[in-house]
């Protein structure tokens, strides 16, 4: 797949102000900092379509990205931002359920878990919402620079263990720093909306 044209074409934080279900979309959920702007601007090549900042909680929004008019990856606010009120932390639940619920168009989420550690009880909670939703099957593990080739698949093994994977079910390593992973995933998302 070649990326030509990219643009940010809804910003949300509920159904109201999404933009019309006229494409399928591709969701990036993970907690606060795992990268998912990182990551969908290394998988669309652009510098800073999507803001990265050394500030969790940066993406408090869903951010809809329309890639080629064919497609959309979208961009979930992160979640386990400790600084972040209870209050406010259960609106972002309810912000991310209710698009994983009511969105026809949504063909899969890919769940981000930084490889460096074991997945939190957030994220398995995040991840049994896409399996019931049936979204669930592909993780790309993030920041894979930061570990060395034992560490990456010892800790990938606990992932899969912690998120209760089927064998079936992909995992991604993906460093957006070292463009690492950045074939496998944009074949595996072509592949995904040939089939969805
Ligand atoms: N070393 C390394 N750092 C990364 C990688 N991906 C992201 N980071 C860094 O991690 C921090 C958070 O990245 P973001 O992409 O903003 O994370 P996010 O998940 O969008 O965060 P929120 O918007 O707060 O939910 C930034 O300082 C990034 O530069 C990576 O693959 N390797
Ligand atoms: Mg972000």
């Amino acid at each position: 797949m070649i990326i030509k044209k990219t643009e940010l074409s809804a910003v949300a934080v509920s159904r109201k102000q999404y933009p019309a279900p006229d494409m399928k979309e591709i969701a990036i959920a993970g907690r606060s900092n795992v990268g998912k702007s990182s990551l969908i601007n290394l998988l669309l090549n652009r510098k800073s379509l999507a803001r990265v900042s050394g500030t969790p909680g940066k993406t408090r929004t869903i951010n809809f990205y329309d890639v080629n008019g064919e497609f959309r990856i979208v961009d979930l606010p992160g979640y386990g931002y400790a600084k972040v009120s209870k209050t406010l932390s259960a609106s972002w639940g309810d912000m991310i359920e209710e698009y994983l619920r009511d969105r026809p168009n949504l063909v899969k989420a890919i769940q981000l878990v930084d490889v460096r550690h074991v997945p939190s009880a957030q994220d398995i909670q995040m991840y049994e919402w896409m399996r019931h939703y049936r979204l669930d099957g592909l993780v790309v593990a993030t920041k894979a620079d930061k570990v060395s080739k034992s560490e990456l698949s010892r800790n990938i093994s606990a992932i899969r263990k912690t998120l209760k994977l089927r064998e079936e079910d992909v995992v991604i390593p993906v460093s957006a720093l070292k463009r690492t992973g950045h074939d496998e995933l944009l074949n595996t998302i072509e592949s995904i909306l040939k089939e969805g």
